[in-house]
């Protein structure tokens, strides 16, 4: 008599152990890539935001700063020309009805440290400095050192901090650049056209 067929025994064949761990490997893998995506992401996003932060506060000392001075006193004096350095004195108030200077302050970049730095008496033995930030980029954003403006913005080879005098405003540029743990450059830039006072 024909025998019937024997039901087939529990387990897996090596085949269907192989198939099985290869798809579990795919789908691992994948879940993987997809939060590392996730991860690098929302660290970009904070490290945006953190950048974004600090280049909008160093932003605003450096135009509040500007804004107070008096626009005759200002060096360098050439207009449409970009500096990153700039010289000023403000009013203090009238005294006898003459106006009363204040002592020369300057707000430059500091090419060795990457750093925005404030500086009264500037030269002189009671100079006084602060560094505003130390992230400065040397040139700003989606510039390149080669004679020709590469980021569209009229001027030619910008160093991360920029100064142009345009009649009686001064435009500000800045860019503040890290690496990041994994290599990644984050930059945030800035800009702010202020008016001078007098
Ligand atoms: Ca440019
Ligand atoms: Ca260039």
């Amino acid at each position: 008599m024909k025998q019937p067929p024997r039901p087939r025994q529990g387990g897996w064949t090596l085949i269907e152990l192989m198939i099985a761990l290869t798809l579990l490997a795919c789908i691992l893998g994948k879940a993987l890539y997809v939060m590392q995506a996730a991860l690098a992401l929302a660290g970009d996003e904070t490290a945006s935001l953190h950048y974004e932060d600090q280049a909008r506060r160093t932003m605003d000392r450096i135009a509040l700063a500007v804004m107070g001075s008096d626009r005759d006193s200002l060096v360098p004096q050439i207009d449409e020309i970009h500096t990153n350095n700039i010289t000023y004195r403000f009013s203090l108030g009238l005294e006898d009805g003459e106006v009363v200077w204040s002592a020369p302050e300057a707000i430059c970049l500091n090419d060795g440290r990457d750093a925005v730095e404030w500086c009264e008496n500037p030269g002189a033995a009671e100079e006084r400095k602060v560094i505003w930030t130390s992230l400065v980029s040397p040139l700003l954003e989606g510039e390149l050192v080669n004679g020709i403006d590469d980021n569209a913005n009229g001027l030619i080879d910008e160093d991360g901090l920029s100064f142009v005098l345009e009649g009686n405003s001064v435009r500000i540029r800045l860019t503040l650049r890290r690496p990041e743990v994994d290599g990644r450059l984050v930059m945030q830039t800035v800009e702010s056209v202020v008016c001078c006072r007098n």
